[in-house]
C-alpha cells in the first residue's frame, strides 16, 4: 500500500460529512493530521463503535472474549502510567510545585511536537470529540475537548470512558474553547520503556489547555480525556478559575431505605487502592434490606459550590470504568462482574485469555487458576502450557491489568447519575494503603484539619504505575501523580471552594482503612469490601448526632458499640486493633509529616496550624 499523507481536499470533506462545524477543532485537525503524516484521518464518535469494533477484530487488534465482550494486549512494556515520564508544562515558572514535574512550555511543546512529526504515517488518525461533564453541567465550559489518536484500541475506550461525538464540541459558544489532545502511539518496541534513553513525553501544557502524549497505547497515558484532561487540566483551570476542584475521587449515595435519606459521599484513595471497590459496593450481609449503595463515579469528580443553597456539589466528569481487574469476584466485588457481563461490550486489557473458549481469568477471579484447560495464555500472550518452570509462578494475568465498561452497565448505577446538577456532598473521605497506624475510621469535622488530613495521606504505592508497589510515600488527597500546580496554592484553593459552603453545607472528613494487617500472620483485620459500608454509616450518624464516638488526637473514632456488625465476624482482639490509636507511632508519623509539608511553597497557615494542634494532642496523650 502506499501510503501518503492525508489529502486536504479528502479531510475537508471527511470533516464535511462527519458533521463537524466547528471551525477551530477544523483548524486544530488540519494542524496535526499534516504535522503526524497520518495517512487518513475519520471522526469518530458513540454511534461508530460497532463499526470500529468489527473493523479492530477483523485486523485483530482486539479478541472476541465471549458474546459482546472484548479482549487486548498492550504492548509488554506499556502497562501502566509512567509518573516520571508525564510533565506538566506552563509558561509560569511559579507553576512549578514538588510534584507536577513542571517544565517551560516553550522546552516541552517543541520538543514533543518534534518526535510527533510523521510518526503517524501509513495509520488512520481517529478525532474522537468529547465532553467530559454530564450534558448540561455548569462546568460544562471546562468539559469539551478532542483527542486526535492514531491507536484504533484508544478510540473504542474512549468511546466507553467520555460521551464522545461531534455533538459535544460543535455547538460550543466560545468554538476555541475546547482541549486540545494529541496522542501518538509511537515504536513501543524502540522506546527504551524505563531506561535512562527514555522516549516517552506524557505532557500537559495546562495554560494551552493542550495535551501532547507520545509513546504509549495504555490507560491514562492514552486515553487522554480521563485523567490528563480530567485530572491534571480541569485541576488547573479550576484553581485558575477559581470555581472548582477536580480530585482523584469516587463518588456514592448511600440510601437508607427506612427513612428514604440519601447521603452523597466522596473520596480519595490513590490509585489501585479501592475507589471502585467502594464504589460499587453492595450492602453487607445483614444490612442489605435498610441499605443500598449507588454508583455515580469511580475515579474522579469535579466539585463546586452551589451559592443558590451553600452546598457543594460533585459531578463524574466521566462516562465510564477503567477498573483493576485483580481480585475481583463474587465475593469481593460481584457488582463489577455484572458490570462486564456478556453483552456490556466491555474492554478487557492485559488478563488472561482463553483462545480456544474466548473466557478470561485474572488473579483472584476464582481461588485457583483454570486446571488443565487448553488454549490460556497468559497478559504477554504466551501459552500456559509452553511456559517454562521459571516462568509457572508468574501471574497470568498483569497486576494492572483492567476492564473498561460503560457507566450504563453498573448495576448499581446511580438513577439519577447525568443530573447535570451532580450530587451534594456530605462527607469527603481519604483512605489508602496502610499496614498499620491508621485506623479503620477517624472523623474529621474542623475544615483545616479535614484538608490538612487529605494533605498528609500516605500509602503504599500500588501496580498502577510502573516499578513502584508496596512502597511507603505521601500521595496528598490521592493527587500525587495528577498534581498540576503547586501545593501551596493547592491547599489554599481547598480551604477557599470548600470553605465558602455554608455551614450547614460543610461536609465531615474521615481517613480510612480497609487494609491494617495482623503484625504476626499478615492478615487483613477488616474484612473490606462491602463490609466498609459499617465504617461510612457509622460516619454519617456521627454527623447527625446520634452516635458520639471517642475523641483522639487525630480524629474521632468510633466506640465499638457504635458499630452496626450485624452479619459479620471479626475478633474482637481485631476489632479492638482497628479502632485503636497507637500514640508512639503516631508521635513518629508527625515528625515525618513535619518534612513532608515543609516541602510545600506557601502552605497555608491554617494547615500548619491544623499541623501543630494535632501534634499538642498528640504530646498530651503520649504523655
Ligand atoms: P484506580 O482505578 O487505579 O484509580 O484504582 P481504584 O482506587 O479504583 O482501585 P480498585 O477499587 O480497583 O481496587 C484495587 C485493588 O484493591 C483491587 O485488587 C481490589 O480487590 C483491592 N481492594 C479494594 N477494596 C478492598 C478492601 O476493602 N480490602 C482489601 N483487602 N482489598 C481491597
Ligand atoms: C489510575 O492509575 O489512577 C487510574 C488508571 O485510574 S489510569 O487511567 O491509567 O490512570
Ligand atoms: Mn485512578
Amino acid at each position: 500500500m502506499i501510503t501518503t499523507r492525508t489529502d486536504s481536499a479528502d479531510l475537508e470533506s471527511t470533516l464535511d460529512s462527519a458533521g463537524l462545524a466547528n471551525p477551530a477543532v477544523r483548524d486544530f485537525v488540519r494542524y496535526w493530521a499534516d504535522h503526524t503524516g497520518a495517512s487518513r484521518v475519520e471522526v469518530v464518535g458513540a454511534a461508530d463503535d460497532a463499526r470500529l469494533v468489527r473493523e479492530s477484530l477483523a485486523a485483530g487488534e482486539i479478541l472476541p472474549a465471549g458474546q459482546g465482550r472484548y479482549y487486548a494486549r498492550s504492548y509488554v512494556k506499556d502497562t501502566a502510567r509512567s509518573e516520571e515520564r508525564t510533565i506538566v508544562a506552563t509558561a509560569r515558572p511559579r507553576d512549578k510545585g514538588v510534584y507536577n514535574n513542571w517544565r517551560p512550555s516553550s522546552e516541552m511543546r517543541p520538543l514533543v511536537t518534534e518526535l510527533m512529526r510523521d510518526a503517524s504515517a501509513g495509520k488512520t488518525m481517529y478525532v474522537v470529540p468529547y465532553l467530559m461533564a454530564p450534558p448540561g453541567s455548569p462546568l460544562a465550559t471546562y468539559a469539551a475537548g478532542v483527542e486526535l489518536t492514531d491507536h484504533r484500541t484508544v478510540a473504542l475506550h474512549m468511546i466507553r470512558m467520555a460521551r464522545c461525538g461531534v455533538e459535544f464540541v460543535n455547538g460550543l459558544t466560545d468554538p476555541g474553547t475546547f482541549v486540545r489532545g494529541v496522542h501518538v502511539t509511537g515504536d513501543l518496541p524502540n522506546l527504551g520503556q524505563g531506561t535512562p534513553d527514555d522516549q516517552r513525553y506524557f505532557v500537559t501544557v495546562a495554560d494551552e489547555r493542550t495535551i501532547l502524549h507520545y509513546g504509549s497505547s495504555y490507560g491514562g497515558n492514552a486515553l487522554l480525556g480521563k485523567i490528563a484532561h480530567g485530572l491534571r487540566q480541569a485541576s488547573y483551570d479550576g484553581w485558575v478559575s477559581q470555581e472548582f476542584l477536580a480530585e482523584q475521587f469516587m463518588l456514592i449515595g448511600i440510601t437508607d431505605k427506612q427513612t428514604g435519606r440519601t447521603w452523597h459521599i466522596c473520596g480519595g484513595f490513590p490509585s489501585a487502592s479501592g475507589k471502585t471497590n467502594l464504589a460499587m459496593m453492595l450492602a453487607p450481609e445483614g444490612l442489605g434490606d435498610r441499605y443500598h449503595v449507588s454508583f455515580y463515579g469511580d475515579d474522579i469528580a469535579w466539585l463546586q459550590v452551589d451559592p443558590a443553597d451553600g452546598r457543594i456539589y460533585a459531578i463524574n466528569p466521566e462516562f465510564g470504568v477503567f477498573g483493576v481487574a485483580k481480585d475481583t469476584n463474587e465475593v469481593t466485588n460481584p457488582t463489577a462482574l455484572g458490570s462486564v457481563a456478556p453483552g456490556t461490550h466491555v474492554l478487557f486489557t492485559n488478563v488472561a485469555y482463553n483462545e480456544l473458549t474466548q473466557d478470561v481469568w485474572w488473579e483472584g477471579r476464582t481461588p485457583a487458576p483454570p486446571a488443565d484447560e487448553p488454549g490460556w495464555r497468559d497478559w504477554t500472550g504466551q501459552l500456559i502450557a509452553e511456559r517454562s518452570a521459571a516462568d509457572s509462578g508468574k501471574p497470568w494475568a498483569h497486576p494492572n491489568s483492567r476492564f473498561t465498561t460503560t457507566l450504563a452497565n453498573v448495576p448499581n448505577i446511580a438513577a439519577d447519575f447525568e443530573n447535570p446538577r451532580g450530587v451534594p456532598i456530605d462527607a469527603i473521605i481519604f483512605g489508602g494503603r496502610a499496614r498499620d497506624r491508621e485506623p479503620l475510621i477517624r472523623a474529621i469535622t474542623d475544615l483545616a484539619e479535614g484538608i490538612y488530613d487529605g494533605l498528609t495521606l500516605g500509602a503504599e504505592a500500588t501496580f498502577a504505575a510502573e516499578g513502584v508497589d508496596g512502597q511507603l510515600r505521601y500521595d496528598p488527597m490521592s493527587m500525587r501523580p495528577f498534581m498540576s500546580y503547586p501545593e501551596g496554592a493547592y491547599a489554599t484553593h481547598w480551604l477557599r471552594i470548600i470553605g465558602s459552603a455554608s455551614d450547614a453545607g460543610r461536609p465531615i472528613f474521615a481517613h480510612v482503612n480497609w487494609f491494617q494487617r495482623d503484625p504476626e500472620d499478615g492478615h487483613f483485620l477488616w474484612p473490606g469490601y462491602r463490609d466498609n459500608l459499617r465504617a461510612l454509616l457509622w460516619l454519617m450518624r456521627l454527623k447527625e448526632g446520634s452516635v458520639h464516638g471517642v475523641q483522639t488526637p487525630v480524629g474521632i473514632v468510633p466506640a465499638p458499640e457504635e458499630l452496626d456488625l450485624e452479619g459479620m465476624t471479626i475478633s474482637s482482639a481485631d476489632l479492638a486493633r482497628v479502632l485503636s490509636i497507637d500514640a508512639p507511632r503516631w508521635q513518629a508519623e508527625m515528625a515525618r509529616r513535619e518534612r513532608h509539608l515543609a516541602q510545600f511553597d506557601g502552605l497555608p497557615e491554617e494547615i500548619w496550624a491544623a499541623h501543630r494542634r494535632v501534634a499538642a494532642a498528640l504530646e498530651t496523650l503520649g504523655g
